[in-house]
């Protein structure tokens, strides 16, 4: 009934419509009506209410729960299924856990906070409440797990195009998974798979995006590594992270079509477009070893080519790497 209301109300946008004919128009009675209108509010929209006129619905800043993310959502995989949660340990945990048992590709796992979120090889993700985007996408698709590096890559990308669109924000991949902007990280990306030797049974898309955070909101720990993009945004403004995380659903399905269709390359190429670390002297620090080069290239299973001063090249697959001159936080 309230999803109903809802869209009676929105229908009605900045127009009063009066208790009597949601009563009429939905069939039931106008204390339904009253108790229903009080739950959304509690839920978070701004309706105003007038003894006289009805119920008018304003304009909310940010609101973000199963019925918002299913509005007006344009995509044909991604986000259909969507399971969302006031507070969970971790997206991505839970997420692996329904794909185990069967869930349909493209379930959708939203959190207004974690208190356990996971960044890679053991590290938390901080994940403040009702200001951030805590987000898992269960993904089946037909490659070995050799190549499943290509989804981080082209999540990356799927990202900054989503922030652009929702913000007007650049933003830059910086690699294997960060996106960057103000030179921090204002999004992290952790993928993590279930596979057997020639095939992947899942991954777990996992992508958390700093949105509405102050800068007192980060710990101190994170006070020059992170950003927010409320922060770089003019008056700091709130954004409303279900129309950022329906725009990010529709840039990820655009992307994975390319790679369900094998167009890896073109992948690779807006990787490369977006990418802060291509052409930057960088310092890759990996079993204890460091090595110093320029990074010239992506290869399609996510591998970064370094060459050295002496014309040597380097393949990476993973390690810390810190792009001398132009990021200073890691
Ligand atoms: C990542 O790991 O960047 C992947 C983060 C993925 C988080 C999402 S949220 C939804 C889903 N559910 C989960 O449980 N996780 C995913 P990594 O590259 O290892 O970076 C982790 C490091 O980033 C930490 O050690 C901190 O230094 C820093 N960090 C932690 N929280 C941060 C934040 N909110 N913003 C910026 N940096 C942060």
């Amino acid at each position: 009934m309230k999803d109903k209301i809802l869209n009676a109300l929105r229908e009605n946008k900045n127009e009063y419509i009066s208790g009597e004919d949601l009563s009429d128009q939905l069939g039931v009675s106008r204390t339904s009506i009253w108790k229903c209108i009080k739950g959304l509010k509690d839920l978070g929209y701004n309706i105003q209410s007038s003894s006289k006129k009805g119920y008018r619905l304003e304009d909310s800043q940010d609101i973000l729960n199963e019925h918002e993310l299913k509005f007006n959502l344009r995509t044909n995989i991604m986000g259909k299924n969507i399971e969302y949660f006031e507070k969970i340990d971790s997206t991505n945990k839970y997420a692996k856990k329904i794909a185990y048992e069967g869930c349909s590709e493209g379930t959708l796992v939203v959190a207004n906070s974690q208190n356990l979120g996971r960044g890679r090889l053991g590290r938390s993700w901080e994940s403040t409440p009702d200001k951030g985007i805590w987000m898992s996408l269960v993904l089946r698709p037909l490659l070995a797990p050799q190549d499943v590096h290509i989804i981080t890559l082209a999540a990356s990308v799927a990202v900054v195009n989503a922030i652009k669109k929702a913000t007007g924000i650049d933003t830059g991949i910086k690699w294997p998974n960060d996106i960057i902007l103000d030179n921090r990280k204002v999004c992290g990306i952790l993928t993590e798979m279930s596979a057997e030797i020639d095939r992947v049974n899942f991954i777990v898309l996992g992508i958390g995006i700093n949105t509405n955070q102050n800068q007192e909101d980060f710990d101190s720990s994170l006070s020059d590594k992170a950003t927010s993009l409320k922060l770089n945004l003019p008056q700091s403004k709130t954004l409303n992270r279900s129309n950022i995380i329906k725009i990010l659903l529709e840039e990820i399905e655009r992307i994975y079509i390319l790679i369900k269709e094998g167009k890896i390359q073109e992948v690779i190429s807006l990787w490369k477009e977006h990418s802060v670390t291509i052409g930057k002297e960088v310092r890759i620090v990996h079993n204890e070893t460091e090595f110093i080069g320029k990074a010239v290239d992506v290869l399609s299973d996510g591998r970064l080519i370094i060459e050295d001063k002496n014309g040597d090249k380097k393949e990476i697959l993973s390690g810390e790497i810190s792009v001398r001159g132009l990021l200073g936080y890691i």
